[in-house]
């Protein structure tokens, strides 16, 4: 493990450690980059690597410091304006306001300067237009100010800290910042490196500097050279930004994954169109017309265009029957006066069993056919409700599928999914038997229905000519994603939620 990490250590790191090695652990950068000579961004950048690896702890302090700038040399090196006017004082006794510049060799500006802080400092009086020394100023002409102590030391170091504990700094400190532009205060970063256990141990363990191949040339290739050199273990763990690769939505995702699971159990896959006619949404599926589920308030009905052409005579025949007596079916039927013009309604589907029908008017038994799609309701939004939605709906038809058949295929469905399923009964105008899908939530310790399924009535099958049962199922997929997601609001999966998305794992559970 130790060795791994040796290995994928570049030769700068390496000489980083070494050289903290024998400054006894721990030193600034400066002093690595004296001793191992290399420059400070190379010790730094090594460092911010190691520090990541956790060999060494980088410690970050902020200093104040504080500098002359060039006025402040300029008065380091020649004096304060008020000392010089002092001097000239001091042989002169007294001078008249005009004459301090020549006098003194002043500009203007610095005159004022120097008057100004002179009154301060109570070297001079003004008496009537004339300059005039005290006799505090003859005291003065022979001492260094704390001010002009200050100057000199910075003069002399550079550079000093801005918390030093001598009072005459302080002082010095305190008179010069009243003046602009003398002296400047500046904020510095230091670093302190300080090897941990960690690093310890490695340095223990005995690293070797040997230069490493970064970049191969083309003679190293051909002559194989290249098998001699050394060369860098890549470090799989280390530190990178977090990047989102694009991939698909997980509504997508979902319906991607059902619909592999249903090809790989040998379904055939079949698509319909959202525009349907009300025959092949409600009529051939045995709904009265005075249905529920027909009125306005459950379903979209489209203006434009407002009636579909039918199939063929006999079968909308057939199904007028099945409405008005039963037929052939051996059932009564609804015992009503079936209208053809409320079948050539153009409704938005409002489930996927259409294309089921639809397919079994055209295709002959044995089958096994789904088809996912979108489907429409007038529903009010709410967290489990959408007016839009999918569906994947399928029918198994042949001579000996039984409804125990299709709760095995649920059963089985919903298990490659990974989920547990339950049966409840319930009823749909154009399934006997029927039941109702439920899986459990183990978090909210309850069952959230998914779907409908059952053997279609022979009042749908006669007019269709199909002879052999057939099961059905039609399962929402927006609630199965929610489940999968781990989402509370169905509303979710229409959000772009582009945080949320590109947290979710490319491929889900
Ligand atoms: C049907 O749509 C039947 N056609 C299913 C069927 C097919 C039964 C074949 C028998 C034979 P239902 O209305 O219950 O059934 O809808 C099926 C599933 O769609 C529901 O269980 C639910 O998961 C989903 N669903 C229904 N309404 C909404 C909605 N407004 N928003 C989101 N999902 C919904």
């Amino acid at each position: 493990m130790l060795q791994n990490i040796i290995d994928e250590l570049t030769l700068y790191e390496k000489m980083v450690l070494k050289g903290l090695e024998s400054f006894n652990y721990e030193t600034t950068p400066e002093n690595i980059v004296e001793s191992q000579n290399l420059n400070i961004k190379s010790v730094m950048s090594a460092a911010g690597a190691l520090e990541s690896k956790g060999l060494i702890e980088v410690q970050k302090d902020v200093d104040e410091v504080i500098s002359l700038s060039n006025t402040g040399k300029e008065y380091a090196e020649e004096g304060l304006p008020e000392r010089r006017l002092l001097k000239v004082l001091n042989d002169e006794n007294e001078i008249p306001m005009k004459d301090l510049g020549t006098k003194a060799d002043l500009d203007s500006s610095e005159v004022k300067i120097a008057i100004g802080w002179l009154l301060k400092k109570k070297w001079a009086i003004i008496d009537k237009g004339v300059v005039k020394i005290t006799d505090e100023g003859r005291n003065a002409v022979s001492k260094e100010y704390s001010d002009e102590l200050l100057l000199d030391k910075l003069l002399e170091v550079n550079k000093m800290l801005f918390f030093d504990p001598s009072k005459l700094i302080k002082e010095g400190f305190d008179l010069l910042k009243k003046r602009k532009g003398i002296l400047d205060v500046k904020k510095e970063h230091k670093y302190y490196l300080k090897v941990t256990e960690k690093g310890k141990q490695l340095l223990d363990m005995g690293i070797e500097l040997k230069e490493e191949a970064t970049q191969l040339t083309h003679e190293q290739l051909k002559t194989g050279s290249w098998r001699d050199l050394k060369y860098r273990s890549y470090d799989v763990h280390a530190e990178h930004p977090e990047t989102f690769p694009g991939k698909m939505h997980p509504l997508q995702r979902t319906i991607e994954d059902i619909r592999q699971i249903f090809l790989k159990m040998g379904f055939t896959e079949s698509r319909g169109s959202i525009l349907e006619s009300a025959f092949w949404n409600f009529d051939c599926l045995f709904q009265p017309q005075d249905h529920a589920a027909r009125e306005m308030q459950d379903t979209f009905y489209i203006k434009e265009p407002k009636n579909v052409n039918l199939p063929s005579n006999k079968l909308v025949e057939n199904v007028r029957m099945a409405h008005e007596t039963g037929g052939n079916t051996g059932s009564e039927g609804w015992g009503y006066s079936w209208d053809i013009e409320v079948a050539k309604q153009s409704v938005l589907r409002t489930h996927t069993t259409c294309v089921s029908a639809r397919h079994l008017a055209e295709h002959e038994p044995p089958l096994k056919m789904f088809s996912v799609g979108r489907v429409f309701r007038r529903e009010t939004i709410t967290y489990k409700h959408l007016p839009e939605f999918h569906q994947v709906e399928g029918i198994i038809a042949a001579e000996d599928i039984t409804f125990r058949n299709l709760l095995g295929i649920l059963k089985e469905f919903y298990h490659k999914l990974g989920f547990e399923v339950r049966f409840r009964p319930a009823y749909f105008p154009y399934t006997y038997l029927s039941v109702e899908c439920e899986i459990y939530l183990p978090h909210k310790e309850t069952w959230i229905e998914l779907g409908g399924a059952g053997m279609f009535r022979p009042e749908v099958l006669e007019p269709l000519g199909v002879e052999t049962p057939v099961a059905a199922f039609g399962l929402g997929i927006e609630r199965l994603a929610m489940l999968r997601l781990d989402i509370k609001d169905i509303r979710m999966l229409y959000k772009s939620d582009i945080g949320w998305l590109r947290h979710l794992p490319v491929k889900l559970d």
